[in-house]
């Protein structure tokens, strides 16, 4: 019997600086039903899905930092997404800023959750690879402060059985780090789920544009075939307060390809039925991990962080 999981991307287009959370909430739930009347039983929204991508600007004030984390999950301005899951039997991931207290000291995370079609909580992820700067860097034209609102994730790449599946979630730059998959691979993950929040151009180099869909899409279609596994990619896509970021949010089959990818640079939902079977040939066959990989010569990529080059 296979298992077949209709999937939802929902895009958002710009949300600005000032936009209340309910407004992005409200644009939310009419995807969700949208993505309800197509059939799909999970959506994915974008990284930092509930509010502008704030770490462009430099915020000395933790207050006025604070204002775009969440404290607790959910509260009242979200819980229209949760109670839209329940009542239309959806599941969904959800990017934002977790602001939490933890043992004895209150922590800041790019944060996703997984949320099942009952509106509970069933998997969270917290951002691994931060991009960017702490400091401000007076040659960007714009910010890209992950590293000064955010810590590093502190609970690794974990899979969880959900919608009929071993569900993953990444966030953004994660997906550019092939380690990332891998380990998800490692513990069976049959569909990632990610959100992004990228600028069209690069604020430290000269690249052609075309570059940046490509890597985007490279990215996601190398994880997914190098892990046998669904990928679902989701922009925070627009002119958002100035800065032009990158829309193409894609669904990619265990074989790399590219079955459903967004043509708006606004709110729009891609839609796909996802078979969960569909990366079993690859994983018996040739990224069978078990039978091909030879860990005993991949020491230096968890003993060593930087490059070393020969004397
Ligand atoms: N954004 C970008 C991303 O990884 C970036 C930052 C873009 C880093 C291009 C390197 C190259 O897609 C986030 N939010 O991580």
């Amino acid at each position: 019997m296979t298992r077949v999981l209709t999937v939802a991307g929902a895009q958002l287009g710009p949300i600005a600086r000032d936009e209340p959370r309910s407004q992005a909430v409200g644009r939310m739930v009419a995807l969700m039903e949208k993505a309800h009347a197509k059939g799909a039983g999970f959506v994915v929204f974008p990284e930092l899905a509930l509010t502008t991508f704030f770490p462009r600007w430099f915020i000395t004030d933790q207050a006025e930092v604070d204002r775009f984390f969440e404290a607790i999950m959910p509260n009242p301005e979200v819980q229209p997404l949760f109670d839209a899951a329940r009542r239309l039997g959806l599941g969904f991931y959800l990017g934002y800023a977790e602001r939490v207290r933890e043992a004895g000291r209150v922590r800041h995370f790019n944060t996703a959750i997984l949320v099942d079609a009952s509106g509970a909580i069933v998997g969270r992820y917290r951002k691994v690879h931060l991009p960017g700067h702490a400091e401000f860097d007076p040659k960007r034209p714009w910010q890209h402060l992950e590293k000064r609102y955010f810590e590093p994730g502190d609970l690794g790449f974990p899979v969880f059985r959900a919608m009929g599946g071993i569900l993953g979630m990444c966030i953004c730059n994660d997906r550019r780090w092939p380690e990332t998959f891998r380990v998800m691979g490692l513990q069976g993950v049959e569909l990632v789920a990610l959100g992004y929040n990228t600028p069209v151009r690069n604020a430290v180099a000269r690249e052609s544009e075309h570059l940046r869909m490509m890597h985007n899409q490279m990215s996601m279609q190398a994880g997914a075939y190098q892990n046998g596994t669904w990928v679902v990619g989701v922009a925070k896509a627009g002119a958002e307060e100035g800065v032009d970021m990158m829309a193409g949010s894609c669904i990619v089959a265990p074989t790399g390809e590219i079955v459903a990818q967004a043509m708006t640079e606004g709110d729009e939902l891609i839609v796909y039925d996802c078979d969960l079977d569909a990366g079993r040939y690859i994983k018996e066959t040739v990224f069978n991990f078990a039978a091909h990989r030879r860990i005993e010569h991949y020491g230096l990529i968890t003993s060593q962080t930087g490059v070393v080059p020969p004397a």
